[in-house]
């Protein structure tokens, strides 16, 4: 069956598009839009042609899938422009969303309606490409430089009211879609057309203006923005023709570019996660009602993203004051969304008014699943899954949210271990997306499979993790911090391994990342292992807390600090203090430097692999990537290795 159907409705005739799940535009839709814009040119009895699809959404872009492979025609670029270049116009009916080659066929078309809750946008730079089907080039002629740059250099989507703003669409249809998109089409025919977009002028801007606009495409960190944004600036000076080859070129380069492959292996890689194989035919249990032990930090943050997806939450505190603190600190946080014009004021009432706060565990007896966020200590862990056996219905899912502590060890303290699971949210819990799965031998099928249901549903990033000390994420930071402290031993400057560091795509250094979060926090888990008998050797980070040098929050860490100021200056107190540790070695450039601590974050993920603790190397991948800001357009640890080995 044809991907592409058209009917039609009076003078009217409209195309279809049926290829899910997002209507992607592969080779077949490519050959199939321009058969059908001969056709209809040739159809006397039709006037206007309306292109809409079938399913949730509008075309999506491009086929991914296709692009490791060599480009086949009708190329895009060739099939914007034939539509364009019909003798009946076309008018794009958008729902859901027109992403990059959606957005660049319906700029083709000589008109764009879109429903009210449609999205449009220009992704292709988080895939580490560029629009090449004149995304580039018909943006500027369509909405002005300043809508153009911001489309293709940021790759976000815009609303369809924000897109009407800018000229982008021609209407926003209240009511049924198609009838709105048949209905304008009749009204244009009674007017003059507009021109074709590729025939429209466009005003190009100052230096000052591209200065800064590169300014801000370079805070991405690699380098397809700044391409973007360099297509559209030739656009703006040249002709319609030249742009478009000079567009098509530089789409070409990035398209093989390593960037974009391990941009395309992320994207894929983030969309399998909530389906691992291991649940597919796995119902999960239901969740609605979210209980949350502990209204700290962890457990506000968890709160908040429960009631963001949409979840009514039950927060139990030990008593009302903490109770009122826990509350708060959810309310600060969708203020903060407020702020950032994430939500309306109304929609933080809304959310809040599904939140509920207790100082009695019985309040928990509806809940569909229980999340733990007390202290990290073991015994008092314990005593809140006792409490939860005892309160909770017995089909509700038990989770703890600990990073260190062994799982099992949790589990233990309830009748029924079938129902525990491990579900490690990183803090800022709110924003960051990383969620590790940790399950015990005990946990069932349909529990497991919850825990990924419910990442989903909170927009996370799940993935399953094995039991061993840090699961995998934190496990692969030690080595990662214990690798840093070889090379500070071997005489490398400690703000050079940061700048490396920063150099190959992190927002922060090892050093400096530790400073921020405390380095007493590790300093007390080796302290509280060495008390058990672990041979742990010292590391330099002991030395600098024994001698109170905990990070910016006692003004001094890896780095000094001035007061009030968190700029990190190289210490001469800690070359003093860690003298006895260093030898002068070689010296490394940076390249060097990162390349020796990004193979021992691989090295460890291979150990962790071997082991079974994560089931994919994309798994690790997508752990460095959302829970230790490992560059995504580097692919993750694991992918980068296997890309160096390639070249
Ligand atoms: N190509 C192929 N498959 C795609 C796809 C695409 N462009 N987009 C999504 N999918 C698959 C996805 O892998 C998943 O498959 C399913 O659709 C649902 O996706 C010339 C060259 C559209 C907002 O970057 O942003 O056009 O796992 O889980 O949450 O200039 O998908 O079910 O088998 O994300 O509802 C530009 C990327 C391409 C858009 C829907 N377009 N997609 O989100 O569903 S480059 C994009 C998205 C381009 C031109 C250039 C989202 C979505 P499976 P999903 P969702």
């Amino acid at each position: 069956m044809s991907v592409l159907s058209v009917r039609y409705q009076g003078e009217i005739a409209v195309v279809t598009l049926d290829n899910p799940p997002v209507n992607a535009v592969s080779e077949e839709v490519r050959k199939g839009l321009v058969a059908l814009a001969d056709q209809l040119d040739e159809d006397t009895g039709v006037a206007a042609v309306v292109l809409t699809c079938a399913g949730r959404t509008f075309i999506a872009g491009a086929d991914v899938r296709e692009f490791g492979k060599p480009p086949v025609g009708p190329h895009l670029p060739d099939v914007v422009t034939r539509l364009e270049q019909a003798k009946k116009p076309w008018v794009a009916a958008i729902h859901g969303a027109a992403l990059g080659g959606g957005f660049e066929i319906a700029m083709g078309c000589r008109f764009r309606v879109a429903d009210r809750s449609a999205k449009v946008g220009l992704p292709e730079v988080t895939l580490g490409i560029i629009p090449g089907a004149s995304g580039t080039v018909r943006t500027p002629r369509l909405a002005g430089v300043e809508a153009a740059v911001e489309f293709a250099t940021s790759g976000k989507p815009v609303s369809a009211h924000q897109a009407l703003q800018s000229g982008v669409i021609d209407k926003v249809i209240d009511g049924e879609l198609l009838e709105g998109a048949i209905a304008f089409a009749l009204e244009a025919l009674n007017h003059p057309l507009p021109q074709p977009v590729s025939a429209r002028p466009v005003e190009t801007r100052d230096e000052a203006f591209w200065e800064k606009a590169k300014k801000q495409a370079a805070r991405a960190g690699y380098q397809a923005p700044l391409s973007a944004l360099d297509s559209i600036r030739f656009a703006s000076r040249h002709s319609f023709d030249e742009a478009m080859a000079y567009e098509r070129q530089i789409f070409l380069d990035l398209r093989a570019s390593d960037e974009a492959a391990a941009l395309r292996a992320v994207f894929f890689a983030e969309r399998a996660a909530p389906r691992p194989a291991f649940v597919k035919d796995t119902k999960p249990r239901p969740v609605a009602r979210v209980g949350i032990v502990g209204g700290g930090t962890m457990g506000a943050g968890i709160a908040s993203s429960c009631l963001s997806a949409g979840l009514n939450v039950v927060l139990i505190e030990r008593d009302d004051e903490a109770l009122a603190r826990g509350r708060q600190s959810v309310e600060r946080t969708f203020a903060g969304a407020i702020k950032r014009g994430k939500l309306s004021e109304e929609g933080k009432e809304t959310l809040m008014s599904a939140l509920s706060g207790s100082t009695d565990y019985a309040d928990l007896g509806e809940c569909d699943l229980v999340i733990e966020a007390v202290f990290e200590e073991i015994s008092v862990k314990r005593d809140v899954f006792k409490n939860l056996d005892r309160h909770c219905r017995s089909d509700a899912i038990l989770a703890t949210n600990t990073s260190y502590l062994d799982p099992r060890e949790i589990s233990s303290a309830l009748k029924d271990s079938s129902r525990f699971l491990g579900l490690h949210f990183f803090s800022p819990a709110n924003v960051m997306k990383l969620l590790e799965i940790v399950p015990v031998p005990e946990t069932a099928d349909d529990v497991l499979a919850s825990g990924f249901a419910l990442g989903k549903q909170l927009g996370k990033v799940p993935v399953r993790a094995g039991i061993c000390e840090g699961f995998i994420g934190n496990r692969i930071l030690k080595r990662y911090r214990a690798e840093a402290e070889t090379l500070v031993r071997e005489g490398i400057a400690i703000a050079d391994i940061d700048a490396a560091m920063r150099g190959f795509g992190f927002k922060m250094g090892p050093f400096e990342a530790q400073d921020l979060g405390g380095l007493d926090i590790a300093f007390l888990q080796r302290e509280g292992a060495r008390a058990e008998g672990a041979e742990i050797p010292e590391t330099l980070g002991d030395i600098l807390v024994r001698s109170g040098r905990k990070g910016q929050k006692s003004g001094g860490g890896w780095y000094d600090y001035a007061d009030g100021d968190r700029t990190p200056r190289p210490s001469s107190a800690v070359s003093d203090l860690l003298a006895a540790q260093v030898t002068n070695g070689p010296q490394l450039d940076p390249e060097e430097i990162s390349e020796r601590l990004v193979r021992a974050l691989a090295a460890e993920g291979e150990v962790i692999l071997t082991e079974g603790v994560a089931h994919s190397a994309s798994d690790i991948d997508l752990v460095e990537i959302h829970g230790y800001g490992f560059p995504r357009w580097k692919g993750g640890p694991m992918f980068w290795k296997d890309q160096r080995l390639r070249s």
